[in-house]
């Protein structure tokens, strides 16, 4: 790209990260902007219009996706889809699933700017809600668009006991049509997403770009550990069961389960709650959330029934009840050859050094990987953090990452 298109392109990102970064929860740390929030609801008007001025025709489906379309010579030909999230986690960063959208519509101004016509149409979607919320569901929008959500997770509630459904309504979403997504419903050409890589890997091997090969699947388990109330002061300790001390022990285990893991595996005890408010009661009820990853489908398979049997091995120790209840946010997904390779050989006619990569967070891909074949492009994380305010990525290397998003879609469309 000439140098002054490539400033032009670093300015209009810069700016464009800090102002949606403006769009933050101001009683939390980093730039929250969480999912259904009000700063979330106030940003999607900036990113409506930042579409627009990209000459994109903007819309927002029942699902609550920012669409962004740029019409191609044959509007009846399957699309090419590029895009992914503005939501982020409770005291989060400024890159997370930003460096996605607005890279996917500074992609399409550059397109545009060239003046070549793309033969397919080009959406560029912002993603409703793709992290995890406190209604223990990811990438609702994404979800939806893939006819993934069901009726059931509607009645999910969060610990207000709110239940998704009435979020979506009080967003001013309509709950029986969330899968009413219509752009999803026509052939889809190929869905490439530009991402953070949000882990140290790229940084440590001195590469600006990675070629996702997996997206990692995710296993969710809530631990109710039931023991029985005392006096802390009169119990003896060999006498009680306390629900705390089972808790921990399963928080060990969790971790040590992500230990072990043989190729590539993590385990994160997220959250412990007891129901006891009284600093002098032995704890009798208390809940332990945690999330396993993995890319390797043997052992994720078998991770409910390993941790399972052993926290509930030590808990008996401590004379407390557990009751598990599981759940799968998603399965490994694999990124589709074909897709890797045009993001590849785009990498190589553009001169940039990448490496083959798997994904440890999840993104929308996962759910847009059973409308199409899909592709995800890794930017490197300034020293591997993210879902934290530290987190950072270098505007050249987000400009590089768009360099490779223009030649993948533009090789796809010949396609
Ligand atoms: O949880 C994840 O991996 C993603 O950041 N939502
Ligand atoms: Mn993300
Ligand atoms: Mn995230």
């Amino acid at each position: 790209m000439h140098p002054t298109a490539v400033s032009e392109t670093a300015e209009r990102l810069d700016s464009g990260i800090a102002d949606l970064a403006g769009f933050r929860d101001p009683d939390r740390p980093g730039w929250t902007r969480e999912v259904f929030s009000e700063s979330y609801r106030a940003s999607r008007d900036w990113t409506m219009r930042r579409m627009q001025d990209a000459g994109l025709e903007v819309s927002v489906d029942h699902a609550g996706n920012i669409v962004g379309r740029m019409a191609g010579r044959s509007s009846s030909a399957p699309a090419i889809v590029t895009g992914s999230h503005t939501d982020t986690v409770d005291g989060g960063g400024r890159f997370d699933g930003i460096v996605g959208v607005l890279g996917g519509i500074e992609a399409a101004r550059l397109l545009r700017a060239s003046g070549a016509t793309l033969d397919r149409d080009l959406l560029v979607v912002d993603f409703l809600g793709e992290e995890s919320n406190p209604f223990g569901l990811s990438c609702l929008g994404s979800r939806s668009a893939a006819g993934e959500l069901t009726p059931g997770d509607l009645d999910r509630q969060d610990y207000r006991g709110v239940r998704l459904g009435q979020a979506y309504r009080d967003f001013g979403l309509d709950p029986d049509r969330l899968t009413d997504v219509p752009w999803a419903r026509r052939p889809l050409h190929a869905f490439v997403e530009l991402h953070i890589e949000q882990g140290p890997t790229l940084q440590q091997r001195g590469l600006p770009l990675g070629v996702v090969t997996a997206i990692t699947g995710i296993e969710r388990v809530i631990a109710t550990f039931t023991g029985s109330a005392d006096h802390a002061g009169t119990r003896a300790m060999d006498d009680r069961r306390d629900a705390m001390v089972a808790a921990a022990e399963a928080v060990l285990a969790v971790r040590a389960e992500g230990c072990g893991a043989p190729t590539h595996g993590v385990a994160t005890a997220t959250r412990v709650d007891s129901e006891s408010r009284s600093p002098n009661v032995v704890p009798s009820l208390v809940r332990m959330q945690s999330e396993i990853r993995s890319v390797d489908s043997t052992w994720l398979s078998g991770v409910r029934g390993r941790l399972s049997q052993e926290i509930a091995a030590k808990a008996g120790e401590h004379g407390v009840d557990v009751e598990f209840d599981w759940s799968t946010d998603n399965e490994i997904v694999h990124a589709a050859q074909s897709v890797q390779d045009v993001v590849a050989s785009s990498a190589d006619a553009l001169g940039i050094p990448w490496m083959p990569i798997p994904s440890g967070a999840t993104h929308d891909a996962v759910h847009m990987a059973s409308l199409a074949p899909m592709g995800m492009i890794f930017i490197p994380s300034k020293d591997g953090k993210s879902h934290c305010p530290e987190e950072w990525s270098e505007t050249a290397d987000i400009a590089l990452g768009v360099d490779a998003l223009v030649q993948t879609i533009t090789t796809l469309d010949g396609r």
